[in-house]
């Protein structure tokens, strides 16, 4: 990996691939942010709000880049930063699954179960990853999974996705595609969760020891602007 950067000659100077990601990071996240803000302006009325929400989404994101950037090239953990990070934008990306369900009748009460349940899968991560309460990484980890499985059951196959069937044709597709992200594009996050703490996966991740926020970093850019892009995508079809 680090090959990866002695080809880009001014980067190979002392950037490290965690730092490089964070850079390119916030650069991304940046860009999405204006490119999501100004979008509000072509699509329908009834998209605006769900624009607004990718735009903050990626803008939350973009500021907690800066820091963890800054941060990481002084050798400090970003771990606090991360974790504020997720506990905003996660909860959003819940209200961007009940916006676009709302017309077709989605509720309230799916969207706080939503929200509920991505609030413990992050607290019990971040529990884990900084050593706080009773419990070892591993079954803080568990937990959180747990917490993770019943946000893509509820998503696949409880009642945002009979309300996403019911809603049909573009909205039905755009419901499955960020399912598709959560499934598989928030995945990568245990991932990395299993790379940067101790337990019985240690083994199997030894290979990646060391690269818990580049995994990060990467699962954010995939998941925050792919959401968006989602969004988008639904926004200005027809
Ligand atoms: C924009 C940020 C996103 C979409 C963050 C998502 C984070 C997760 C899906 C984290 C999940 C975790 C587990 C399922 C178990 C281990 C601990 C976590 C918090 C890394």
């Amino acid at each position: 990996m680090e090959n990866l950067l002695s080809i880009l000659p001014v980067l190979a100077t002392d950037l490290s691939l965690t730092d490089f990601t964070f850079w390119i990071g916030f650069a991304a996240m940046f860009a999405a942010t204006l490119f999501f803000f100004s979008a509000m302006s072509l699509v329908a009325d009834k998209w605006k709000t769900s624009m607004l929400v990718s735009a903050l989404i990626t803008a939350i994101a973009a500021l907690h880049y800066y820091y963890m950037r800054n941060a990481a090239m002084e050798g400090d953990i970003t771990t606090a930063y991360r974790y504020v990070d997720w506990i905003l934008t996660v909860p959003l990306m819940c209200v961007e699954f009940y916006l676009i369900l709302k017309p077709s009748g989605a509720t309230k009460s799916l969207l706080w179960k939503l929200i509920a349940l991505s609030v413990v899968m992050l607290v019990t991560g971040y529990f884990g990853e900084a050593g706080v309460g009773p419990l070892e990484a591993q079954l803080w980890g568990l937990v959180s999974g747990i917490a993770y499985f019943a946000i893509v059951a509820e998503i696949w196959f409880g009642g945002a996705s009979k309300l996403a069937k019911s809603a049909g044709g573009n909205v039905e597709s755009a419901h499955r595609m960020l399912c598709k992200f959560v499934l598989i594009g928030w995945a990568i996050y245990p991932i990395g969760y299993m790379a940067g703490t101790d337990g019985w996966y240690s083994g199997i991740f030894s290979g990646l020891a060391g690269q818990m926020d580049v995994i990060y970093n990467v699962g954010d850019a995939i998941n925050k602007i792919g959401f968006g892009l989602v969004v988008y995508n639904l926004a200005v079809s027809k």
